[in-house]
């Protein structure tokens, strides 16, 4: 084990010392093991970082775009180079087991291979103006300074959505990452600086949300952000919401899910099966795209809970540096309290329990397959639910956390009012071989994501990631659909006429001599 990494405030490419770390991060699957100490970033010192990057923004937006390019292509280079070694501190920081944190690390680097590109594309358009001697165009404009609000399930991958296409766009950045996940932050942060970027394009403050978080979102107010890029819970997206639409500002959020998955009888049931025990317990339930509510068709409802079980009942869990286990620790004692409480009062005297047990790992109360010691981090039983009803908030709400409800339905129609009925919108999925049910299931889901014969989590890197309804405000992450977020459009006329074209009104519209007036009429 080595000694913990010191983080510090990284404001115009520099450790404020004058923040001292003063709070541990631990390694949630050992509690002996301090990954590093770090700061909680006063509200003078995010002022002092959203200055810095409004500074820094005149300039960087005068980069040419591919020349911005090539500093991401720097930095998805050295991602890739030290991709064994952050992924190491990612499952050392969080507890993501290490394969998956491989491809935590890998999204970052597609994340700058899309965007490298796109320093070369960033298009506008060449419009026909309805006058001669006139010509449009769009270009793509910067936003500006950019405060950026992640989770600490996706330490890198998340922010590297938002970051990478922000800078590339030519905006700059105040980054607010997860207080579990200072560590592998920092990290990330001296590779952004070593990429190339200059002082004060790229900035980094910590500490949790309740604090800097809400100091950088204060900072929209100031007139310091204009734009906010948020990952995480639908009360904290709607405060963020309102802050914004005061300031006629538009955020992006990426919030919450109850991400739904139906198995139809014509489903491939050993697939399906897998299927849903990876959205349910993959990543310990601890991705926004996690399984949320199991939809199965009640003719084969018994068959296939008997086998999620007996799967389920197979899986082995533990320490994350074990390549035999399918989930490791919760990321820290907040989301391990959460769900625990969430497990005590919203499991109630109507549902059925249908997993061994509820509750936290431990010695007294033990999973059978477990690697390690369970008593030295925060693991949590993997928990399916039925007799879950539709006011249930069993139902309404997200858990986060390898808590699934299942329930059966009769017709699709009805398993689709299941699966919308939350107003959650953000992934879903369907196991079916029939054409048909997949396409009245996309067509009717309100989520922003769909699966076919997939799991509700697993997006890649290009694809547009967001929902709908309680799930974000309609905005999308990644491929071009991100540009959206950190461009503004500009719409330019030019007139080489030399006289005065008024629009509409000296437009000649029909330059033909063709009478379309109807005799008699
Ligand atoms: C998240 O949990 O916030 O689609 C993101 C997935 C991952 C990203 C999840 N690629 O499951």
């Amino acid at each position: 084990m080595s000694q913990p990494i010191r983080t510090y405030t990284r404001i115009q490419n520099q450790d404020q010392t004058q923040y001292p770390p003063e709070r541990v991060s631990v390694n949630p699957a050992r509690f002996e093991d301090e990954v590093g100490l770090y700061p909680i970033t006063p509200l003078a010192g995010v002022k002092q970082a959203c200055e810095a990057a409004r500074q820094a923004f005149p300039s960087w937006r005068k980069v040419p775009a591919p020349l911005r390019g090539n500093l991401i292509y720097n930095l998805g280079q050295l991602v890739s180079a030290n991709k064994t070694v952050l992924a190491s501190w990612l499952t050392r920081e969080v507890g993501k087991p290490y394969s998956e944190a491989l491809g935590s690390v890998q999204e970052v680097i597609d994340t700058c291979q899309f965007f490298v590109s796109e320093g070369r594309r960033l298009y506008g358009q060449t419009v026909p103006s309805e006058m001669a001697d006139k010509r449009l165009f769009t270009y793509r404009r910067p936003v500006g300074v950019c405060g950026i609000i992640t989770a600490g399930n996706f330490p890198i991958a998340v922010p590297a959505w938002y970051v990478v296409p922000a800078l590339l766009c030519g905006n700059t950045v105040v980054w607010k990452p997860s207080e579990d996940a200072p560590v592998l932050s920092y990290l990330f942060c001296q590779l952004v600086e070593k990429a190339g970027f200059p002082p004060g394009v790229f900035n980094m403050v910590l500490g949790d949300g309740a604090t800097t978080g809400a100091a950088l979102v204060s900072m929209v107010s100031a007139g310091l952000v204009d734009k906010i890029g948020f990952t995480g819970s639908t009360a904290v997206g709607q405060r963020i919401g309102r802050v914004a639409g005061e300031n006629l500002q538009v955020p992006c959020l990426e919030l919450g899910g109850k991400n739904p998955l139906v198995v139809t009888e014509r489903a491939n049931l050993e697939l399906a099966v897998e299927g849903a025990l990876w959205s349910a317990f993959g990543t310990a339930g601890q991705r926004c795209t996690s399984l949320g509510v199991l939809i199965v068709q009640e003719r084969i409802y018994e068959e296939f809970i008997a086998r999620l079980l007996e799967r389920t009942a197979a899986m082995v869990i533990g320490d994350p540096t074990d390549p035999s286990i399918t989930y490791g620790p919760l990321i820290s004692k907040r989301f391990l309290d959460n769900l625990l409480a969430f497990q005590k009062n919203q499991i109630q005297a109507h549902h059925q329990v249908l997993t061994p047990t509820i509750g936290q790992i431990t010695r007294e109360n033990p999973w059978p397959n477990f690697v390690g010691d369970p008593a030295a981090g925060y693991f949590a039983h993997p928990v399916l639910v039925g007799g879950a009803r539709r006011e249930d908030v069993l139902y309404q709400e997200e858990t986060f956390g390898p808590l699934v409800a299942a329930v059966s339905y009769g017709e699709l129609e009805e398993a689709l009012d299941w699966a919308n009925g939350h107003g959650y919108g953000l992934s879903s999925a369907i196991y079916t071989q029939d054409p048909a049910e997949a396409f009245y299931f996309q067509e009717n889901i309100q989520a922003g994501m769909v699966s076919i014969n997939n799991t509700t989590s697993g997006a890649e890197a290009h694809m547009p990631f967001g929902g709908n309804g309680r799930s974000g405000n309609g905005s999308r992450q990644s491929g071009v659909w991100v540009l959206d977020q950190f461009t503004r459009w500009q719409g330019v006329n030019w007139d080489f006429s030399n006289q005065l074209q008024r629009a509409q009104i000296d437009t000649i519209y029909s330059p033909g001599d063709l009478d379309y007036r109807v005799p008699g009429w």
